[in-house]
């Protein structure tokens, strides 16, 4: 990673940051960009800037670094709604819609989206595309059982799928299930419609389509920082 895509990831965490007010529910993101929010979020809470937040992490991951900075945070359950998340993409398109999952956390981060009331996006430049599927391959996160039908499945769809490795081994995911990276040609040509075939099929836990999710995207690069609302 360049010493600018940090800079950017970092400025636009920050940003994101300053969104969080005292008595907030949070949201925390997983990934190299969301972490700058998470750590910006530890520092105005030890500063006194804020006081009385909870916050709910979107991986295992997450929920170790945050609770080593100090954030107070909820259990696995989401007892209250969600204020404000903070998280990262992978890709995103002019209307906001998502591809996420390549840290294999996109089922808490599925789950944390939709039970929050705001979700604000925080990407370096990047991450922005003209469709989904140009840059980055869809993360579709399968049980194990049967993952050999999800991919003839996802291959009679069009995609050419990759199970995703991790030094060789299996990949597991935050929940410790298998991704099948999938790659639909140029780009994804009809996204909702991907979405709901992907759904309805049993065995394929969760996708990396976020669609109508995101109500902020925080966009930091060489011309600056940009805050975009849906
Ligand atoms: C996470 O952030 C994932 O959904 C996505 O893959 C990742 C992006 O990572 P980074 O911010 O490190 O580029 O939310």
């Amino acid at each position: 990673m360049t010493d600018d895509a940090v800079r950017f990831k970092q400025q636009a965490g920050i940003e994101a940051a300053a969104l969080v007010e005292s008595g907030m529910v949070v949201g925390l993101g997983t990934g190299s960009t969301a972490i700058f929010a998470t750590r910006r979020v530890a520092e105005r809470l030890h500063s006194g800037e804020l006081c009385n937040i909870v916050a709910i992490a979107t991986s295992h991951a997450t929920d170790a670094a945050a609770r080593e900075l100090g954030i107070p945070m909820l259990t696995d359950d989401i007892p209250r709604e969600i204020d404000i998340t903070i998280d990262g993409a992978d890709e995103v398109d002019p209307s906001l819609d998502l591809i996420k999952g390549g840290g294999g956390a996109l089922l808490r981060e599925k789950i944390v989206a939709q039970a929050s009331r705001r979700q604000v996006i925080v990407v370096d430049e990047s991450k922005l595309s003209p469709r989904l599927g140009t840059h980055w391959p869809l993360p579709v996160e399968v049980l194990e059982f049967g993952w050999r039908s999800q991919k003839r499945f996802l291959e009679r769809l069009g995609a050419v799928v990759t199970p995703r490795k991790n030094n060789g081994d299996l990949y597991r995911t935050d929940q410790g299930n298998m991704i099948l990276d999938s790659r639909f040609g140029p780009f994804i040509h009809d996204v909702p419609v991907l979405a709901q075939g992907l759904g309805a099929r049993a065995g394929i836990i969760e996708h990396g389509l976020f669609i109508g999710i995101a109500q902020d995207l925080i966009v930091a690069g060489v011309s600056g920082v940009r805050h975009m609302r849906r």
